[in-house]
């Protein structure tokens, strides 16, 4: 069975943009996952269909009501229990979460299921944590006016490692973020753009040497841009050469003048 994903948001017309468009809306298109949608609107009781209101103990904003979310999380629960999900994850987009990085998103690429909560306003009533087995993850330390945009960066990233996805001639294994380092430098066409041109080995048809040399710039670039991921990562012995062999810190290129 294909992957289910389903979005509890008042804003289900935001997700064309992961639905309509590039990888994520061709996986999509092809039914290599589902996505649905569950609005707290659909889910209320009163004449206003409220969503929102006041927070006890006063201050500036408003509050999601735990009625509407609890009646969605459940629907969507109830929904997955009929084609045979038992127990999905169910993720809170908040700054206050888990950050999201390559490894959760493999680990929940391989989830039957998913069920996602995107808040609004000053967040959400905390009883729904109390009703909701809510993991918290967060795409980075900022703040931003809804968790949709974060549900969509999730899901893209999810959906790219689905199998078929990508073309088979590019899988997401061959991702240099797979690999735990950063990506290394690209170039295409005209070999020669202003007098800048592309580096000799690239044009030569070693195969060998340029997965060397791209292995050496990535190595290069995880060092000085982003020592953290060498530090939790162990390093071959061909990677251990490269580095040993790469100029140290103090002796690199100016940038462009
Ligand atoms: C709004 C606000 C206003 C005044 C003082 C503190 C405040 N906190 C917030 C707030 O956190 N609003 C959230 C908006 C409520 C839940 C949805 N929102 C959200 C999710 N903003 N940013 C995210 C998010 C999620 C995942 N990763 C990064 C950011």
């Amino acid at each position: 069975m294909a992957p289910s994903y389903h979005v509890v948001t008042l804003f289900p017309e935001m997700f064309a943009a992961l639905s309509g468009f590039g990888v994520s809306g061709r996986a999509i298109e092809r039914r290599l996952c589902g996505l649905s949608f569950w609005d707290p609107r659909d889910f209320t009781q009163d004449n206003y269909r409220t969503v929102d209101d006041r927070p006890f103990g006063g201050g500036p904003g408003m509050v999601m009501l735990v009625e509407p979310l609890d009646l969605a999380l459940t629907a969507a629960r109830a929904a997955l229990r009929r084609s045979g999900v038992g127990a999905p994850r169910m993720i809170y987009l908040s700054p206050q979460g888990r950050r999201l990085n390559q490894a959760l998103v493999e680990e929940l690429a391989a989830e039957p299921a998913l069920v996602l909560l995107a808040g609004r306003y000053e967040g959400i009533d905390e009883r729904l944590f109390a009703r909701h087995a809510l993991e918290e993850v967060s795409i980075g330390d900022y703040v931003l006016s809804g968790g949709e945009l974060p549900a969509m960066v999730l899901l893209d990233a999810v959906i790219r490692q689905l199998p078929g996805a990508l073309g088979h001639a590019n899988s997401a294994a061959e991702d240099s973020f797979a690999d735990g380092l950063l990506d290394c430098p690209h170039y295409t066409r005209p070999e020669r753009y202003l007098g800048l041109t592309v580096p000799e080995v690239l044009r030569g048809g070693n195969h060998a040497e340029i997965a060397r040399w791209r292995l050496g710039q990535a190595l290069d670039r995880t060092r000085t841009r982003r020592p953290d991921l060498l530090r939790d990562r162990r390093l071959s012995p061909l990677e251990q050469a490269l580095l040993k062999d790469l100029p140290g810190p103090s002796d690199r290129e100016a940038g462009p003048v």
